[in-house]
């Protein structure tokens, strides 16, 4: 065992206390806690100007963004389709807007929604495509648009992981009919609990702020069904701050993400998955993928990891369409989703957060690098996957 703590997957990013104590006076002052209070409206438009996108919406968070989102689409009744390698809220939200998820397999190099696979599942009882954008590492968003113009789908993005991540065209949140953003504590931008729904025009963002307003047009009129998906007054003081922060924490981001890259790059049998050279990248995650020709199988790195006190997370796993309420569903099917499933068996995120340890890194990278010699019986991939397959049908 090394000495210093706990290392865990994330530690949330806090501006100092000092700064956000003038902002909490304001809400004692005004006594507006909620309802699209003064600190809401300027955090909205400050933080749509940071992302640079037109039409944003603050909401208490992404999975209540996804439904609010969802429903605007008018998926209830019919079928979105998605990717089962992701957190489980993506589906969740689908099935809470009242569709069914259908699920596609996957990209191996993106780890992200397959097009090709999409369009394979398209049928008259499609309402919507949902992709996510995996590790913030960007979707094909031009096929995905290209699939939405020809079959008048639209294509929301569970860009739940993708805040400030930009390509060539700037932010990929203007993709799309609708992108969902997490603020949640353990994204790289938080306000504790929050999210942001971004609108591809005036009218969508209007109707989105209807929806999370309980459908209320006015005091004396409620024009549809809504919910209350609203950001408090705290949550937006708390990324009023953020915001003061954001560019410094990203770049400190970068810097781990680069020393794991120099790392692992000669690593036998472990691939780091990265976006594209040369895109915005916000650096939330670093996930590798573990492969047969590395000294054990995923799991039994976790474990060596964890004796360590290092806690590696296995996102995504299992599969969504593996969990009991998704996996009698005819898209569910294993053999329809070979890529997710070798994927969901492989991949492991190392810790990453602006002020990881540089020695605690080092342990962890080292830790990686030994284990490519120990070949013994925990190698043994296949069996893992006999292990997987018997675990996820008990
Ligand atoms: N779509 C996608 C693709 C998502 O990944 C998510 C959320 C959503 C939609 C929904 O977004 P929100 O509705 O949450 O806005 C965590 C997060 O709770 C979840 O937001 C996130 N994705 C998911 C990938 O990770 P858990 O159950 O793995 O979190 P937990 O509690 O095990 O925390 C992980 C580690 O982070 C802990 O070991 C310690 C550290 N931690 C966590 C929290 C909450 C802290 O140090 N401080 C904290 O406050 O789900």
């Amino acid at each position: 065992m090394t000495s210093g703590g706990p290392v865990f997957i994330t530690k949330p990013s806090l501006p100092p206390l000092a700064e956000i104590i003038p902002l909490l006076e304001e809400i004692w002052n005004s006594r507006m806690l909620s309802n699209n209070g003064p600190l809401v409206q300027r955090f909205e438009a400050a933080l749509a100007r940071y992302l640079g996108v037109e039409h944003l919406s603050l909401v208490a968070n992404a999975t209540v963004g996804l439904m609010v989102a969802l429903r605007h689409a008018a998926v209830a009744g019919g079928e979105v389709i998605t990717t089962p390698f992701s957190f489980v809220a993506t589906a969740h939200a689908i099935t809470w807007a009242g569709a069914t998820p259908v699920f596609g397999d996957i990209d191996p190099g993106t780890l992200n929604l397959d097009p090709e696979r999409v369009e394979r599942a398209i049928t008259p009882r499609t309402r919507a495509i949902m992709p996510v954008h995996t590790f913030g590492i960007p979707c094909d968003v031009a096929a995905f648009q290209d699939l939405s113009r020809r079959y008048g789908i639209p294509v929301i993005y569970d860009a739940a992981h993708a805040f400030a991540v930009s390509d060539a065209g700037g932010s990929v949140l203007q993709w799309g009919d609708m992108s969902v953003l997490s603020l949640h504590a353990t994204k790289v931008f938080n306000t504790f609990e929050g999210g942001a729904i971004i609108s591809r025009d005036r009218d969508t963002k209007r109707a989105v702020d209807r929806l999370s307003n309980f459908g209320i047009t006015d005091e004396a009129h409620v024009d549809t069904i809504g919910l209350n998906a609203k950001m408090s007054e705290i949550n937006a003081a708390i990324g009023l701050t953020q915001l003061n922060h954001i560019d410094d924490m990203i770049r400190a981001r970068g810097i781990v993400a680069q020393r794991y890259m120099d790392g692992l790059r000669n690593v036998n049998g472990v691939r780091c998955v990265c976006p594209p050279c040369g895109s915005g990248q916000n650096h939330y995650a670093f996930p590798i993928l573990v492969g047969r020709d590395y000294g054990m199988n995923r799991d039994a790195l976790l474990e060596r990891l964890k004796a360590h006190d290092i806690h590696a997370r296995r996102y995504f796993y299992p599969l969504i369409s593996d969990m009991p309420m998704y996996r009698d569903l005819p898209s569910a099917h294993a053999g329809f989703l070979p890529v997710a499933r070798q994927i969901t068996s492989q991949i492991l995120c190392l810790p990453l957060y602006p002020d990881l340890d540089p020695a605690r890194q080092q342990t962890i990278i080292d830790l990686v690098i030994q284990g490519q010699a120990d070949i013994g019986p925990d190698r043994q991939n296949s069996r893992f996957d006999v292990e997987y397959l018997a675990r996820i049908a008990s």
